[in-house]
C-alpha cells in the first residue's frame, strides 16, 4: 500500500527513490534527534507538535517508514506500537489522503499543502475558527476561502507592518538577489515566526488548514499597494533552469504552495488574476485567503498570477510561501536541516 496522493501529486510523474537517499537523511535526522532530545534525556519534554513535526518532514523527505518508526522507539524511547500509532497519527493530520496501516505506508515526498474541505458544507476546520470555502478548483490547484481571519487580526498585521514597509524586490533570475525592478511596485516586510501573538496565531491556523509545519514554510511577508501598484505575471516558485535557483533552494528546496491573505479592500482594482485559470480574478476582500499549490515548479501547474493595479485605495496582503522542505530552528524549539534533497 502507498500513502495516497491526490490529484495533482499523481499527474507528475516525478518519482523519488527514498531508499537512495534514506541512509544519509536518516544521519541528518538522527543526528539532530540526539543532540535535541537524547542529550537532554528527558522524553517527557518532547513537544508534541515539535514530534509532529519531525515526522511529517521525514515523511516529506521520503525517509523509509521503518527508519522513523526506528528513530521513535531507539531514541525516544516509545514502545513499538506506540511509535506505529504516533506516525499514523501525524500521518493522518499532515496528509489527508493517508488511509492506510502505518507498517505498510510508503512515503511520499511529493505530497503538497492541501485544505481539507468538508464537501457538504464547504467549510475548513481552523482549529480556532471556521473557513468558508467560496470556489476552488483542481488544475491549478486554487481554492478561495472567507473567514480565514478577522478584522482585529488584519488591523493588528497592517498596523505592526506599517513603519518596516520597504519597497519590494523580486529575485533575479541569474543571481538569486533580490532587486527592485518595475515588475513588483508594491512596498513590504517580513515579520519574524511567531514575532508577536497575532502573526503566531495565524501561522498555526495556517499550519492545520493546509496540513504542513510551519518549519516549512517562510516567514510571512506583508505587502501595500498603492494606486498604480501591481505585481504582473509571475510564477512563485523558483526556476529550475535560473542559475540563482540553487542559492534560493539550497536550504529550503523549492516553493510548492502560496498563500494570500487579504488584510482590507481596495475601493477599485487590485484583485490577484490567474491567466492561465482562464483568467480567474479573486477580489481582495478582508479575512480573504487565496491558497494555490504547484507540486512542481513548473508552469504546467497553471498558477501564474499577478496582483492587478490598484486603482483606487490601498490594498494590503499578507503571504505566506510553503517550502517542500528545509526545516530551520524558529525560535530554538523546531527542528534544524541543512542537507535536503534537491527538488
Ligand atoms: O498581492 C497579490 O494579490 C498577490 C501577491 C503575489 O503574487 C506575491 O507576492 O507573490
Amino acid at each position: 500500500m502507498i500513502l495516497e496522493t491526490s490529484e495533482h501529486t499523481q499527474t507528475n510523474e516525478l518519482v523519488f527513490s527514498a531508499t537512495d537517499k534514506s541512509a544519509s537523511l536518516a544521519n541528518v535526522l538522527h543526528n539532530h534527534i540526539n543532540a535535541t532530545y537524547v542529550d537532554s534525556a528527558d522524553f517527557s519534554k518532547v513537544d508534541e507538535a515539535e514530534l509532529d513535526t519531525w515526522i511529517a518532514t521525514a515523511a516529506r523527505l521520503g525517509l523509509d517508514y521503518q527508519v522513523v518508526h526506528d528513530e521513535l522507539t531507539s531514541n525516544l524511547g516509545l514502545v513499538p506500537e506506540a511509535a506505529q500509532q504516533r506516525i499514523a497519527e501525524t500521518m493522518r493530520r499532515y496528509f489527508p489522503g493517508y488511509a492506510g496501516n502505518a507498517e505498510l505506508v510508503k512515503f511520499h515526498p511529493y505530497v503538497v499543502p492541501e485544505p481539507k474541505v468538508f464537501d457538504e458544507s464547504q467549510t475548513l476546520d481552523l482549529g480556532d475558527r471556521i473557513g468558508i470555502v467560496q470556489a476552488q478548483m483542481i488544475l491549478p490547484r486554487i481554492v478561495v476561502i472567507d473567514n480565514f481571519l478577522d478584522r482585529a487580526e488584519c488591523e493588528a498585521l497592517m498596523r505592526e507592518a506599517q513603519p518596516r514597509l520597504q519597497r519590494s524586490g523580486v529575485v533575479e533570475a541569474g543571481t538569486g538577489n533580490s532587486m527592485v525592478t518595475d515588475y513588483r511596485t508594491s512596498e513590504g516586510m517580513f515579520f519574524d515566526y511567531e514575532e508577536n501573538p497575532v502573526v503566531s496565531t495565524i501561522e498555526r491556523r495556517i499550519e492545520r488548514a493546509f496540513h504542513w509545519p510551519m518549519a516549512c514554510m517562510e516567514t510571512m511577508q506583508v505587502l501595500r499597494y498603492r494606486p498604480g501598484e501591481e505585481y504582473k505575471p509571475h510564477q512563485d516558485f523558483f526556476d529550475p533552469a535560473d542559475l540563482g535557483t540553487p542559492r534560493q533552494t539550497k536550504l529550503a528546496g523549492n516553493r510548492v504552495a502560496t498563500v494570500v491573505l487579504y488584510l482590507n479592500e481596495p475601493v477599485r482594482g487590485g484583485g490577484t488574476t490567474f491567466p492561465d485559470a482562464g483568467g480567474l480574478t479573486v477580489q481582495a476582500k478582508q479575512g480573504r485567503a487565496v491558497f494555490f499549490s504547484y507540486c512542481v515548479p513548473s508552469a504546467d501547474r497553471r498558477t501564474l498570477h499577478a496582483a492587478r493595479p490598484v486603482l483606487e485605495g490601498e490594498k494590503w496582503v499578507a503571504v505566506k510561501w510553503f517550502r517542500r522542505g528545509g526545516v530551520r530552528r524558529i525560535k530554538g524549539r523546531l527542528l534544524s536541516l541543512s542537507a535536503l534533497p534537491a527538488i
